[in-house]
């Protein structure tokens, strides 16, 4: 009997920290070994040269996820993972949302059964909180945390989930006592309403008037004002779908100045612009997402943070609804645009995506592209087996062809959708294989894996964000209740 169940030889071995041609050696699921050459095998995968690399982590998904207005995403975690898994990812993190008046435990249960029995790749959850009880803060947060469950994500926007200025304090201070990440959709709710109420009067109601209507400024202040509430309580915090040039410039500034502060952008947000909601007929309700498509400029200077290294990952938010009377226009096909489903579909054009328009483009390293994809979310999630090729870690691999010339294609993207945003763009680079623990899940433009196989991933707590950040002297209670602030 050979050592090994699978040795991936020939291939081009890609981390976040390095390019060496070797060979990968699997056991039971695991990187058993790593070298020059490795021999034996009672599977032997020709790379021929291919790029192999971590699998993809797809860290922000909506799979299997009722809207607050009760829409249900087109994807479920059969044809979630599936597309993922054609996309190069071989892990994903989709959200279990808890609606007002659940309970935590009701929303997990929920989910474990939409995804055990369907999924083909590992999943683990992050939680959506969107009703911070005392009993939720209190009791069942950390039940959530120690199953395995330690992202909280939460809405700064919407009436029926924004929790508030006062729940995002309590939340954040929950998750930095137990060592859980925070994740927050940063808009202000007011500005988005009022400037929905001036359009609305002014007959304003095509889907053009959507990006009007969410403005940059909104962004802006509410990343500045989660971040403050976040250092207030020196809680890390992950800001989700960063869309524009202030909020990105934000991010950066805090970064450097050492916040606990770690942050996404989207493929959308890089290769689409709001013209793209004014194109002809009802067309433009495909391109409605929240946070809002941008400008040129915007879409550009995104691109110099994602190379400047402001983001810790290009993640999808795929939150799919098809192009009918179930998704997009459950509120009539002359629905206004707030009354239109909110997202778009991108987990199997994610990647392909970023390979094309940033290695191949030159616009980052292969290395970013293996942090951006993979390897950052592993770290700043808690996935501790997942997002590198290392002896010990999860065989979860990634076999790209980066020459293959495509044109995307809806019927590539493998998902239970009718269009996909990026139809027609030309791209560079494909994943062929992906393997998780050891068992490919897709080979030869064929899905080889069995519905269910995929495991949950119960998460560690965040090792990046263990370390202090900013300490703002009045919430040391020791000292500044006695106020003995410091001079
Ligand atoms: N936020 C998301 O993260 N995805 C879809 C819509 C939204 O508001
Ligand atoms: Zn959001
Ligand atoms: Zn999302």
């Amino acid at each position: 009997m050979s050592e090994f169940d699978t040795v991936i030889h020939g291939g081009t071995l890609v981390t976040a920290a390095e390019t060496f041609a070797g060979d990968i050696a699997i056991r039971d699921g695991r990187i058993a070994a790593i070298a020059e050459r490795i021999e034996g095998g009672a599977r032997r995968l020709d790379a021929g040269g291919r790029l192999v690399m971590p699998g993809g982590i797809e860290a922000h998904c909506h799979i299997a996820q009722e809207s607050s207005s009760g829409v249900l995403s087109a994807d479920d975690y059969y044809t979630g993972s599936v597309s993922a898994a054609f996309g190069g990812n071989a892990c994903f993190v989709p959200f279990a949302a808890q609606h007002r008046g659940q309970t935590i435990a009701e929303v997990i249960e929920t989910y474990d059964g939409r995804a055990a029995p369907n999924s083909v790749l590992d999943y683990s959850y992050h939680l959506i909180v969107s009703d911070p009880t005392p009993t939720v803060l209190r009791d069942e947060l950390p039940r959530a945390f120690e199953r395995g469950i330690t992202s909280f994500k939460v809405f700064m926007t919407y009436d029926l989930m924004n929790v508030g200025d006062a729940g995002l304090l309590d939340i954040l201070t929950v998750a930095k006592t137990h060592g859980a990440l925070t994740m927050v959709h940063a808009e202000n709710n007011d500005m988005v309403k009022w400037m929905n109420a001036r359009l609305a009067a002014a007959g304003a109601i095509e889907p053009k008037y959507h990006a009007v209507s969410r403005p940059e400024l909104a962004e802006e202040e509410a990343i500045h004002r989660a971040v403050c509430l976040a250092k207030l309580v020196d809680a890390p915090l992950f800001v989700v779908h960063v869309s524009t040039r202030g909020g990105a410039a934000i991010v950066a500034r805090e970064r450097a100045s050492g916040t606990r502060l770690f942050s996404e952008t989207c493929p959308q947000y890089l290769a689409l612009t709001r013209a793209d909601l004014d194109r002809p007929g009802r067309e433009g309700a495909k391109y409605i997402c929240s946070p809002p498509l941008r400008d040129e400029a915007t879409r550009e200077a995104l691109w110099d943070h994602v190379a400047a290294g402001t983001f810790d990952s290009v993640s999808s938010d795929h939150a799919p609804y098809r192009f009918d009377e179930g998704g997009k226009f459950l509120n009539g096909l002359d629905a206004p645009y707030p009354k239109i489903a909110n997202g778009m579909p991108g987990i199997a054009a994610r990647l392909p995506y970023l390979f094309s328009e940033g290695v191949a483009e030159g616009r980052i390293t292969l290395q970013q592209f293996v942090a951006l994809s993979s390897s950052n979310a592993a770290r700043v999630f808690g996935l501790d087996t997942k997002g590198s090729l290392m002896p010990g870690f999860d065989a979860d691999i990634a076999i790209w062809n980066p020459e293959t010339r495509r044109t995307m294609r809806l019927e590539d993207q493998h998902d239970a959708m009718d269009y996909t945003p990026f139809e027609g763009m030309e791209l560079t680079g494909v994943p062929e294989t992906v393997i998780n623990r050891g068992e490919i899940v897709v080979a030869d433009g064929e899905l080889k894996a069995k519905r269910g196989r995929g495991r949950f991933v119960a998460r560690k707590p965040s090792g990046r964000s263990a370390a202090r950040g900013h300490v703002a002297p009045e919430f040391a209670a020791a000292r500044a209740y006695g106020t003995e602030i410091a001079p």
